[in-house]
This record gives structure tokens, sequence and C-alpha cells, in this order.
């Protein structure tokens, strides 16, 4: 439905680059809708309970110190099927193992330094969303771009 809504992250990494608005604007010309924006320094905290999944992995200690370095610009986009769809622009995991055309294909190369993440289910997104966002932050849902959706 055009109300599902995913959340997106741009990395410190990401941010540290430039490659904000580049970014933003893939999501925009796509034709979804910024729901939610802003730019923080995630807490050890948030860091650790967002990639809690991953709490065993090797690379988690890293992962969470990468994280909290530097801003990351947090963001709620809404549209029908964002969620798989987000996933398809990001690219995979590895940049380098990414198609051209993706994010991560096009403007990344180590596992590390992907300068993006987005959620990868309904429950993910839903469970992300509550955790860097107060509801307050967050828009109500848009009215269907009829240029958009038929
Ligand atoms: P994704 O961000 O594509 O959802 P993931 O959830 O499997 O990937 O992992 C979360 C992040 O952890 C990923 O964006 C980068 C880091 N990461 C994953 N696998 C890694 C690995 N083998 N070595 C180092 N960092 C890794
Ligand atoms: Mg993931």
């Amino acid at each position: 439905s055009v109300t599902e809504r995913s959340f997106i992250a741009i990395k410190p990494d990401g941010v540290a680059r430039n490659l904000v608005g580049e970014i933003i604007a893939r999501f925009e010309r796509k034709g979804f809708v910024l729901v939610g924006l802003k730019q923080i320094v995630p807490t050890a905290d948030l860091a650790k309970s967002h990639y809690a999944e991953h709490a065993e992995r090797p690379f988690f200690g890293g992962l969470v110190s990468f994280i909290t370095s530097g801003p990351v610009v947090a963001m709620v986009w809404e549209g029908k099927g964002v969620i798989a769809a987000a996933r398809a622009l990001i690219g995979a995991t590895n940049p380098l193992a990414s198609a051209p055309g993706t994010i991560r294909g096009d403007l990344a190369i180590d596992v590390g330094r992907n300068i993006i993440h987005g959620s990868d289910s309904v429950d993910s997104a839903k469970r992300e969303i509550a955790l860097w966002f107060a509801e307050t932050e967050l828009l109500a849902t848009a009215t269907p771009n009829p240029h958009i959706y038929e």
C-alpha cells in the first residue's frame, strides 16, 4: 500500500563524502515521499539497538564505532513497495558485489563503508522507525500523487 514506510540512513561515510543530496535525489526521483528527516550522531546505545541482530558477529564492534563516528542522516521514506524498492536502489551489502546503477554499486567499495542503511522487512522498518524517530517527528501519510500512482 502507498502508506508503507522504510527507515533509511545515510551513514557517517556518506555524509562525510557529501553524498546526501545525491542519495536523497534518487529516492525523490523514484517517487517516494520523505516523511521524516534529521541529522544526528547516534549514541552507542542507539547503534547497538539498531544493529542488535548482528551483536554476535565479529564485525559488530567496528560497525557500532563506525556508525557512531559522526553525523548520520536518518530518514523515513513512504510509498508503495518502498521497503523492497529501497533495498533494490541501495544494492547488495558488499558494494563490490552491487550492480552498477545502485547506490552502493555506484558510490562505494568496502562493506564497512557502504554509505547507507535500508530496512529489510516490514517488521524491521517498524522497529527501526520507532527506534530513531518520535511519532511527532514524522509527517502524516501523504496524499498519493496522481502523476505517480494510477
Ligand atoms: P545491510 O546493510 O545490507 O542490510 P547487513 O544487515 O547484513 O547488511 O549488515 C549490516 C551492516 O554491517 C552492513 O551494512 C555493513 C556491516 N557488515 C555486514 N557484513 C559485514 C562483514 N562481513 N564485514 C564487515 N562489515 C559487515
Ligand atoms: Mg541489514
